[in-house]
């Protein structure tokens, strides 16, 4: 909690520390009431620090018992302790500090530092809660050897984990447990880890490409032993992929992965011990769905791609956390796009970009990639660092291919090796291993903010050219006015009028940047200006352009192209991600038209559906994403004002044009990929799951006869994908009483699996049928809820004010209300997560004035609070401002 206003911290104030630690030996004596822990640490001058001989120590919610100094205890004058800080005056090159202090992880709601789940001990440092386990330089730039000592009653712990491998284990005299742990790999306090509970593991092994052998193993409690072989086979897959495509080999002889309940994020990449939330790692075939087995892969590999990428070579400073954070999420992206589907994997990626990272980069918190300044870093683990930091390495990947991609991520990973590093750095890699100059693309690291590009066409007939002008301008956001234009990759194809690409011609030398204007293989032009015109030869007939394919850059688009262009594109565009962007475009306008009067399918759309819908040659998860209509959330992205009422009025009607329009079509396909194979959570079953069951979920809206099937296959599946597809549907149906009775069985069926419980509070909280204020204070009563646990509030406050946008924008401000209730109780208990929840909340300025000004106030109730966490206090601060 805050005693004065919090302050912001500056990149331009980097400095390096005053004393490097260059081993470090941690005691947790793990007792009932609390844990003493006893830090020795090596301290060495830096020789390029200053020379004050005073260190100053970070830390959190400490009990400091004891302090000695190359032996003796150290007199009172000697050290001054606050709230925030241990500091010792007079020291000389190189000393032994002992720091013994008492902590109480029962009482630990934050989840960060050392805390209980359940029955466990487990840990959460990134960013800085080792500050909350003893006192320390707990930045990424201080690395060390570290030892770890657990003591413990081995029969209540008999499994107790560190980082690296286990040296000893031993029976002390009192009868408790001694186990210890060295990781040799010099490593910053962010990726300490510790673990000690009554847990079993599942085991495998892995032969690495230079023929180490690895031990792989997942601790989970006892009822979950049945629910780790995915995400062992995900972690072998990602471990062989980092191999091929990397060239990046695992180097210890044991990887951990330990689930847990009690988890803020989704999971952490603690060198040889990750920690995952347990809804990212467990899985069977019966509770979880196909979206949570891909999200369980996707998260298994982003945590062990950061072994390279994080912890080999780690981050100087937190604002350099896109470094690892973004070039990871490239990675991870990277791997699920060639597991599955990779336009599938694109379209996904730019949905959330749209949806979730334009609305940040649009409002009070918008931040550039590499952030100049922040107040708690713990509120910049944000998707602008995450996903627009892997934009960013991926226009990278464009501009230089895979192989000079490859050949830089090969320089950075050498050079830098055992270093923490900057972005920079990074990019300083990519320039030098491909003769390449990206000063001016780097202005993507700084700038914060979408840019918006504009597109003109103009066809002459007398030169058979085509003139395509863009313009871009990139909108001015908190702290930054006037920008500069930046390097945006422009990937794009010429279409002709049977649906053909033509060959795409571009006058040369129109160009900056040291690049040719034109890349023929990858089709990229390199727009660098404020407005650049290319003209592109040799065209007969006027053809139709396809812009920005594979999302090439993530910006804004204005191009005006008329309902026929986006239909025809819609078919016949070689680009799978622009052939989807072509629908999604379409259906904006069909909403938006709707907003106002009922909508009837156009009939030539009609026609190209049901071509979809028949197809049987195409892939069916592309077909059913061609089909499935933009969320409210992605339109709202696209309206100013938002109204959440016309917009959801507007989707609705739309979607029962389209299920009515084409039920005949919807229920043959459902018919036609249902199967009776046992299931598996493969690529190929998946995508065949997909298509059926939005063929289900639209069949279900406009017949009684899909409410009929739905019904049936909701009673008689064995897999959760199907289940939850049919459950939704019965949601949807209207029927109220049907819906209901769906959700008391599924509970009855379910009520001792905490994660499908989950799903169950979230399918409803986030439902535009039943997530009203009464059902969602309901929930928050149910024996099912905890406000100690974050997946249960992510997934009833999370996602009423996420999903559930008609009734969380109920135009009394009751929704609004509710959140803030929420955010005001959890900012005592877990700071991290109330901050997170807040983030419905900055959007107000975008709202239909009426809608708006009640958020605003709910921000103001927040912003007066006593006591605000600096979590909170940043992200309302600034929503105000
Ligand atoms: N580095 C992790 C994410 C993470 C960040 C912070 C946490 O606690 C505050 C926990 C996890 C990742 O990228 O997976
Ligand atoms: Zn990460």
């Amino acid at each position: 909690m805050r005693d004065a206003q919090p302050q912001s911290i500056y990149l331009k104030d980097y400095c390096q520390p005053e004393y490097w630690i260059s081993q470090t030996e941690l005691t947790f004596d793990l007792q009932d009431d609390a844990t003493v822990v006893t830090a020795v640490l090596t301290l060495e001058a830096n020789s390029a620090g200053a020379q004050s001989g005073v260190l100053e120590l970070h830390g959190q919610q400490l009990e400091l018992l004891g302090l000695t100094l190359d032996g003796d205890v150290l007199g009172t004058g000697r050290y001054t302790v606050t709230d925030e800080t241990l500091s010792i005056t007079g020291l000389a090159q190189q000393h032994f500090l002992t720091i013994v202090t008492r902590i109480y992880p029962a009482t630990n709601t934050a989840l960060e530092g050392l805390y209980r789940s359940g029955g466990m001990y487990c840990t959460q440092c990134e960013a800085e809660g080792f500050r909350r386990i003893t006192y320390y330089l707990d930045r990424p730039d201080v690395m060390s050897v570290f030892t770890t000592h657990i003591i413990a009653d081995g029969s209540r712990y008999p499994v107790m984990l560190s980082n690296g491998n286990c040296t000893a284990d031993e029976m002390l005299a009192d009868g408790r447990r001694k186990v210890t742990w060295l990781d040799p790999h010099r490593k910053p306090a962010y990726l300490f880890a510790l673990v000690a509970g009554d847990l079993l593991n599942k085991e495998d092994r892995f032969t690495t490409m230079s023929g180490r052998d690895v031990t792989l193993k997942i601790f989970v409690e006892p009822q979950n032993i049945d629910k780790t072989d995915y995400a062992l086979d995900a972690l072998k897959r990602s471990m062989r992929w980092d191999e091929e495509v990397y060239g990046r080999e695992y180097d210890l002889d044991i990887f951990m992965i330990v689930a847990v309940d009690d988890f803020n994020m989704g999971a952490m990449e603690n060198k040889g011990l990750n920690i995952f939330n347990s809804s990212c790692v467990l899985a069977n075939p019966a509770t979880a769905t196909d979206a949570a087995y891909q999200r369980i892969e996707a998260i298994v590999a982003h945590e062990y791609f950061h072994n390279w990428s994080g912890n080999r070579v780690t981050c100087r400073d937190w604002f350099q956390l896109s470094l690892k954070e973004g070039f990871t999420v490239f990675r991870d992206a990277s791997f699920s796009a060639d597991m599955h589907s990779a336009t599938v994997k694109r379209i996904e990626d730019a949905k959330m970009v749209r949806t979730v990272q334009f609305a940040e980069d649009g409002g009070p918190m918008a931040h550039p990639v590499q952030p100049d300044s922040f107040i708690e870093i713990a509120n910049f683990y944000t998707v602008t660092i995450y996903e627009k930091g892997a934009e960013v390495v991926g226009m990278i990947h464009k501009i230089l291919g895979a192989e000079g991609f490859r050949k830089g991520s090969d320089l950075y990973f050498d050079r830098h090796d055992g270093q923490a590093v900057t972005i920079h750095d990074f990019v300083a890699a990519m320039e030098d291993a491909n003769g390449v100059d990206l000063t001016l693309f780097k202005l993507w690291y700084k700038q914060a903010g979408t840019p918006v590009v504009s597109a003109a066409v103009d066809y002459r007939e007398d030169e058979q050219a085509l003139y395509l002008t863009l313009r871009q301008q990139c909108p001015d956001t908190p702290g930054q006015i006037g920008k500069q234009p930046m390097w945006i990759p422009v990937q794009l194809g010429l279409i002709a009028a049977d649906g053909q690409d033509l060959p795409v011609q571009v006058a040369p030398a129109l160009n900056t940047a040291g690049m040719e204007t034109w890349t023929s293989a990858s089709q990229v032009l390199h727009f660098t200006e404020a407005e650049q015109t290319f003209v592109f030869s040799g065209l007969a007939q006027p053809p139709v352009l396809s812009l920005f394919r594979d999302f090439s850059a993530p910006v804004k688009v204005e191009f005006q192209q008329s309902p026929q262009e986006l239909l025809f594109r819609l078919q016949h565009d070689s680009d799978g991600f622009n052939r989807w962007d072509a629908g999604q475009r379409l259906m904006l306008d069909w909403i938006d038209q709707a907003r106002l009067d009922e909508f009837e399918l156009p009939e030539d759309a009609r026609q190209v559906m049901v071509q979809l819908l028949t197809d049987e040659t195409l892939d069916p998860a592309m077909v059913s994403y061609l089909l499935t209509l933009p969320s409210e959330a992605y339109i709202a992205e696209f309206s100013d004002p938002v109204d959440p009422h016309a917009i959801h009025l507007g989707r609705k009607r739309v979607r029962l044009a389209m299920a009515m329009a084409l039920n005949e079509q919807f229920a043959a396909c459902y018919q036609r990929l249902v199967s009776h194979a046992e299931y598996q959570p493969e690529p190929q079953q998946m995508a065949a799951r997909t298509l059926k069951n939005l063929a289900l979920s639209y069949w279900s809206v406009a017949s009684d006869a899909g409410i009929r099937q739905a019904l049936a296959q909701f009673g008689s599946t064995d897999n959760m994908t199907d289940q939850m597809a049919a459950l939704v549907a019965l949601i949807n149906s209207g029927d109220d009483e049907l819906a209901q009775q769906s959700l008391d069985a599924f509970y009855q069926q379910w009520q001792n699996d905490s994660l499908v419980v989950n799903q169950w509070l979230s399918v409803q909280s986030g439902s535009a049928d039943l997530g009203t204020l009464s059902r969602i204070q309901q929930l928050l009563e149910h024996e099912a809820f905890d406000w100690r646990n974050p997946n249960k509030i992510r997934s009833v406050i999370g996602a009423f004010a996420n999903q559930a946008l008609c009734h969380f924008h109920a135009v009394d401000g009751s929704g609004y209300e509710l959140l803030a209730d929420a955010i005001i109780r959890l900012n005592a208990t877990n700071p991290q997560i109330a901050s997170r929840l807040l983030t419905p909340l900055t959007k107000w300025r975008r709202l239909i004035p009426e809608l708006s000004e009640q958020m605003k106030a709910q921000l103001e109730r927040v912003a007066a609070q006593p006591d605000l966490s600096r979590d909170v206090y940043e992200v309302v601060s600034k929503s105000l401002a």
